[in-house]
């Protein structure tokens, strides 16, 4: 069995143990290609399992992050059938290692996206937008990794919850939105947080997604990125997003 498989089949084992795994590669020696192929080899596990494919999420979305990180370009995930959340439900913590939840805004897709396209061509794909919110969680052990080893373990995307989705035609460029745990409110952010303006991050979604070998297609979901920092999930909470124009959605942790 090669190196990438191997390390595919210990990460998806940790997400579906709930269990921290050690850093594959602590001193960031892998290539990014080694790495994105250890995440598309352990997403075919689930797909073995009679998950679907539905989409990508977009990291390291905020310049912040990313200088954090010491890289200029977001990182990517697959996003499967598995990992769909739906809005109101209760998740149980038992289910995750460290997870965390940030909110997001979700694209989704009326038509196929090719490699390069302009922000306005993008704009004319969307068929539909809708407040988000991702559990991320990363399955290293003391939520330590390298780039590497975030990209491989799938951007550490584990779970989101899509609101309504909502007329196209809303300009997101800045939409404000609050984050709150238990009715009280303890993130505030604009979607411009998203590089700036979220449909930059559909675009850089469809070149990569392109570059990958999966293009964007028609009904794919894309999460845009953190609008916000990402906030620690507890048991008894009632997480809740409220985006302006677009509504609210939430979901309760045990
Ligand atoms: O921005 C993202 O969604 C990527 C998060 C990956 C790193 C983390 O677990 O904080
Ligand atoms: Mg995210």
């Amino acid at each position: 069995m090669s190196t990438i498989q191997q390390h595919a089949l210990r990460l998806d084992e940790a997400a579906r143990s709930a269990t921290a795994v050690e850093q594959l590669d602590p001193e960031s020696q892998m290539s990014l290609e080694e790495a994105y192929a250890i995440q598309m080899a352990s997403i075919q596990q689930r797909l073995q399992r009679g998950e679907t494919r539905v989409g990508m999420k977009m990291g390291f979305t905020s310049r912040a992050k990313m200088s954090q990180m010491g890289i200029d370009d977001v990182i990517w995930g697959r996003l499967t059938s598995g990992m769909r959340i739906e809005e109101n439900s209760t998740i149980s913590l038992a289910s995750y290692v460290h997870p965390r939840v940030e909110p997001e805004l979700a694209f989704l897709l009326g038509r196929d996206l090719p490699e390069q396209v302009t922000p306005a061509e993008a704009l004319t794909a969307i068929e539909a937008i809708a407040p988000a919110l991702e559990i991320i969680d990363s399955r290293y052990r003391d939520f330590k990794f390298s780039l590497p080893d975030v990209i491989a373990d799938n951007a550490s995307s584990t779970g989101f919850v899509v609101g309504n989705w909502g007329d196209p035609r809303v300009d997101f460029t800045n939409l404000g939105l609050a984050m709150s745990f238990n009715g009280q409110t303890r993130h505030v952010g604009s979607t411009a947080a998203i590089l700036g303006n979220p449909i930059r991050s559909l675009v850089a979604a469809a070149r990569l997604a392109a570059q990958a070998g999966e293009p964007l297609r028609a009904g794919d979901i894309v999460l845009a990125g953190g609008a916000t920092a990402a906030e620690w999930l507890e048991p008894g909470q009632y997480v809740r997003l409220e985006m302006q124009q677009l509504g609210s959605l939430g979901f309760h942790v045990e």
